[in-house]
């Protein structure tokens, strides 16, 4: 049975599901909308209005935790998470801390600014937010992450999910434009580099390529060309409509 992914391969959270998707060597059709433009039947299916979605059968979940968990609990392959109880503990919070401080940082205080915003709805990004973000938030969290990540490999050997987490900010970062400091922050940014280049990882970017430069009407094409599995349906409608979020 192949199991289907609602999102866009632009989102972060959308590509640390399919990364460890294709870790495990999992067979997977994508419908790639973004949120905004998810008609009822998505709402249904996530109830925030938020990319990614897993559909497996009958069965759906939200959330890209709660999706990898539950991957790495119902398929065997490579593991997403550590053995030990420490670690696992550890791992689980570095997604954590990836999915929400990361998530704010390069998703809301720079993507949605400088992307999104004027993509979607038409309007400029918010200055001062984009500046505090540059000059102070990341600062801090790459200081945070400097101390935390390895000078060499993984966070807990083999890569996993706390790996794939974090990094996957880094790609919508370099999306707005920002790239790490490499004399500031040597191990953030070699660890970066490596996790992106990673075969789970680096094999999306085709597909990322093509959805950041088509329109609506061209992209289904283009990234069937580029050898994406597209589900046949789409949930996707015309009109954006804001989330229930942050907005
Ligand atoms: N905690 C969620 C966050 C997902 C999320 O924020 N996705 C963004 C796209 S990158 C989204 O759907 N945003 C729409 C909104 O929040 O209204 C996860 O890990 O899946």
């Amino acid at each position: 049975m192949t199991l289907t992914v609602i999102g866009s391969y632009v989102s972060p959270y959308v590509r640390k599901v399919l990364a460890c998707m294709n870790l495990k060597d999992l067979d997977y059709e994508v419908d790639p909308i973004t949120p905004f433009f998810g008609n009822e039947q998505f709402e249904r299916l996530s109830p925030l209005r938020r990319i990614p979605v897993l559909i497996d059968g009958d069965f759906s979940v939200s959330d890209s935790s709660a999706i990898c968990a539950y991957l790495d609990e119902a398929y065997g392959g490579h593991g997403l998470f550590p053995a030990d109880a420490k670690d696992r503990a550890r791992a689980r919070w570095f997604e954590e801390y990836a999915d929400t401080r990361l998530g704010d940082l390069f998703i809301w205080g720079l993507f949605y600014q400088k992307v999104v915003r004027p993509a979607v709805w038409g309007e400029p990004g918010d200055r001062a937010r984009i500046d505090k973000t540059l000059n102070q938030d990341i600062p801090a969290a790459l200081d945070y992450l400097e101390n935390e990540l390895p000078a060499e490999g993984f966070l807990f050997g083999e890569i996993g999910v706390a790996d794939i987490s974090i990094a996957t900010f880094f790609r919508n970062g370099a999306y707005a434009n920002f790239s790490v400091d490499a004399v500031r922050w040597p191990r953030t940014k070699a660890f970066v580099e490596r996790t992106l280049a990673h075969p789970c990882i680096a094999s999306l970017l085709p597909f990322e390529d093509v959805q950041r430069s088509t329109d609506i009407k061209g992209r289904r094409q283009a990234l069937l060309n580029a050898g994406a599995r597209l589900t046949v349906e789409t949930m996707a409608m015309r009109e954006a409509r804001k989330g229930y979020m942050r907005l």
